[in-house]
């Protein structure tokens, strides 16, 4: 018997049929709206069927041979269907906290100064070393909840608070076996270029000694292990910069890893041109991003091997600063964009990707629809899941949100509200509330 959920009564449905966009077409989520809220999705076997006006979806079904007044549904109550979120950011797996930052930097503390005093990063490094897997375990799945309740069904996830090869495979483990269990689905990447372990920092050639480690001795077993998808580096001016980075890069590459990267967060370290260079899949962060590094990425853009520039404007507001991603210069330019939390104890402490839709509006000036679909088709290409991930249409992974408001243009507009109604992750039914839709 074939496994079927019909989501009924749904006022909007934005399918982002076509996939990733770039350019003005970022501007359109391809949104189909009924004002008597007589939209529907079916799903089959954990795929989309059919989608559209009712009358229509049981055509479908009835030509499939299934009664469609007789199949499990789903009330929409007059609101908005998108695909599941996808956050293509997270540093979601670590031990410890960090609010003193916070403070610190109240007084006037810079992040990099932080750091370089051996907190920051380092300080989380400390923690994540001392927990054990099932603490690390019990971590991830108490935030994953949250990202789930706020309406995302895939999340990447990165390592980088080991720096040493036993806790960096130990956290792709735990990525590895959340994943598993569901029901968010992760794409973990191994980030053991985040910073210089506090073990090698006085040395005089302290960076190329930590990148020796990772190239010699991480990467193969990184690799053997399986687990990750992608290689990241923190490319930024003080950390690594982009040699060093790319060195990294094309390692990881050598052992089947992809290229993405952390670039041009707080100064112009050349990272974008690195990300245009190497064909990564994402560029992330660019608040810092030069002229030259948006020419770069809308060369690679122009060519038909985007980057994507995965923005993370919650990080800018944690980190106290006034200066956000150039979003609307890199969508005029025609980059792809996509928003992720970046969450994370120090920087980013936020698991709410529909705060951080947003903050695409408010900060990074970004329209309703343009923030919708770098939060779902241009978030799915930034990790590799276009094809897959990311719209609502027939064959796609039938991951779906239904939110308590009747439009996208509602969706960042009531800033904080939690909006999930329902979540249904490869066409089973994950959250399930009964919350009236807004408006
Ligand atoms: O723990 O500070 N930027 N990595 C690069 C971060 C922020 C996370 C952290
Ligand atoms: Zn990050």
């Amino acid at each position: 018997m074939a496994e079927v959920l019909v989501l009924r009564n749904a006022r909007a449905v934005a399918t982002l049929a076509g996939g990733t966009r770039r350019g003005a077409a970022q501007g359109d989520a391809a949104v189909i709206s009924r004002d008597d809220a007589t939209l529907a999705l079916a799903i089959l076997d954990g795929r989309i069927a059919a989608v559209g006006p009712a009358e229509e979806v049981d055509r479908v079904l009835a030509g499939l041979g299934l009664d469609p007044t007789d199949q499990p549904a789903l009330d929409a109550a007059g609101g908005l269907l998108t695909p599941g979120l996808v956050d293509p950011h997270t540093h979601l797996l670590f031990g410890g906290t960090r609010e003193r930052e916070l403070m610190l930097r109240q007084r006037g503390a810079g992040y990099l100064e932080i750091l370089a005093a051996g907190g920051g990063i380092l300080s989380t490094v400390d923690h994540t070393r001392e927990a054990s897997a099932g603490q690390l375990h019990a971590h991830g799945r108490r935030w994953l909840a949250e990202m789930l309740s706020h309406g995302v069904t895939t999340a990447e996830v990165k390592t980088g608070y080991g720096l040493d090869l036993d806790t960096e495979l130990r956290c792709l483990e735990v990525a590895g076996r959340l994943d598993r269990e569901g029901p968010v689905e992760l794409v973990p990447t191994y980030l053991g270029a985040h910073a210089v372990p506090r073990e090698l920092r006085g040395r005089p050639d302290a960076v190329d000694d930590h990148l020796d480690d990772i190239i010699v001795n991480q990467l193969p077993r990184v690799a053997e292990q399986g687990i990750a998808r992608f290689c990241d580096v923190f490319c930024e001016l003080g950390v690594f910069d982009a040699d060093q980075s790319r060195r990294v890069l094309l390692a990881g590459r050598a052992h089947g890893l992809a290229p993405r990267l952390h670039a041009d967060e707080i100064h112009d370290s050349l990272g974008a041109a690195l990300a245009a260079e190497l064909r990564a899949a994402s560029a992330d962060h660019l608040a810092a991003i030069s002229a030259d590094g948006i020419e770069a990425l809308g060369r690679a853009a122009d060519a038909g091997t985007a980057v994507v520039a995965t923005l993370l404007p919650a990080t800018t507001l944690y980190l106290m600063s006034s200066h956000y991603a150039p979003a609307r210069a890199l969508i005029e330019r025609g980059v792809p964009v996509a928003i992720g939390t970046d969450f994370n104890p120090g920087t980013s402490p936020t698991p709410n990707l529909q705060l951080v839709l947003s903050l695409a509006c408010l900060q990074l000036k970004m329209t309703p629809q343009e923030a919708l679909v770098a939060a779902t088709a241009n978030s799915a290409r930034a990790v590799d899941l276009e094809g897959t991930h990311g719209t609502l249409e027939i064959g796609r992974q039938a991951d779906v949100v239904a939110w308590a408001v009747p439009s996208v243009e509602q969706l960042p507009t009531w800033l904080g509200a939690d909006l999930v109604r329902s979540v249904v992750k490869r066409g089973r039914i994950v959250v399930d509330r009964a919350r009236a839709t807004a408006g």
